[in-house]
């Protein structure tokens, strides 16, 4: 249990996890995502952008029916999602339509076709289809990789992540448990790391290495 807990953690901070990419490859460029906001909370500190974790409840509709083909709060106990934004785990459109978007903001986004599931279409999505989302947000925060982080890591503040400074990063994150320290899985774990993140394969993990979800900040 322990274990599994702080992989999962560990995976998600260097990314190895397989990401799901949906929607349609083609792009028609004069198509565009409409947003109309349709509650803006009173105060706003941070709005959603690239590589955060967002929570949100959203219903799908078609837009030539209004038919509803999916509610979240009918999946999983009604638990709203958990996803990264802008990393391709949601389709293009509503990447785009929860941009800049802040906690308590409720928004109907519209997504041309090109945007969402193409001419094939997916499950009870025919083809060619325009989709209406209502989406209502609830959180949002850093999402795994973030500046924060990598900034944590590096300790010399070299812009670059050494295998002292992760594995220093893995043992003191394992500590704060409290509870013993299984070091060949700590070394597998460091050299998963290096093998999927140092893409020079220089031995350290540049800043540009690390930044998959291309923040400004770094
Ligand atoms: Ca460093
Ligand atoms: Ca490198």
């Amino acid at each position: 249990m322990f274990f599994s807990t702080k992989l999962i953690c560990f995976l998600q901070i260097f990314n190895l996890l397989t990401i799901h990419v949906h929607g349609e490859k083609t792009e028609d460029a004069t198509e565009e995502v409409k947003i109309e906001v349709l509650h803006l909370p009173n105060e706003c500190d941070l709005k959603s952008k690239r590589g955060d974790l967002l929570n949100a409840h959203y219903d799908g509709y078609l837009a030539n029916d209004g038919s509803k083909f999916y509610c979240s709060r009918s999946e999983k106990d009604g638990h709203p999602k958990w996803f990264v934004l802008g990393v391709g785990q949601v389709i293009k459109g509503l990447e785009t339509g929860m941009m800049n978007m802040c906690p308590g903001e409720k928004r109907k986004v519209t997504i041309p076709p090109s945007l969402a599931y193409g001419i094939h279409g997916a499950g009870k999505i025919p083809p060619n289809a325009t989709l209406i989302f209502e989406i209502e947000l609830y959180a949002v925060t850093q999402g795994p990789r973030s500046v924060n982080t990598f900034k944590k890591i590096d300790l010399d503040q070299d812009k670059h992540l050494s295998r002292d400074e992760v594995k220093h990063y893995l043992m003191e994150d394992f500590k704060k448990d409290g509870k013993p320290r299984d070091l060949v899985r700590e070394d597998w774990i460091l050299e998963d790391i290096f093998k999927k993140n140092d893409h020079d394969g220089n031995g350290l993990i540049s800043a540009k290495e690390y930044n998959v979800y291309q923040h400004d900040e770094l």
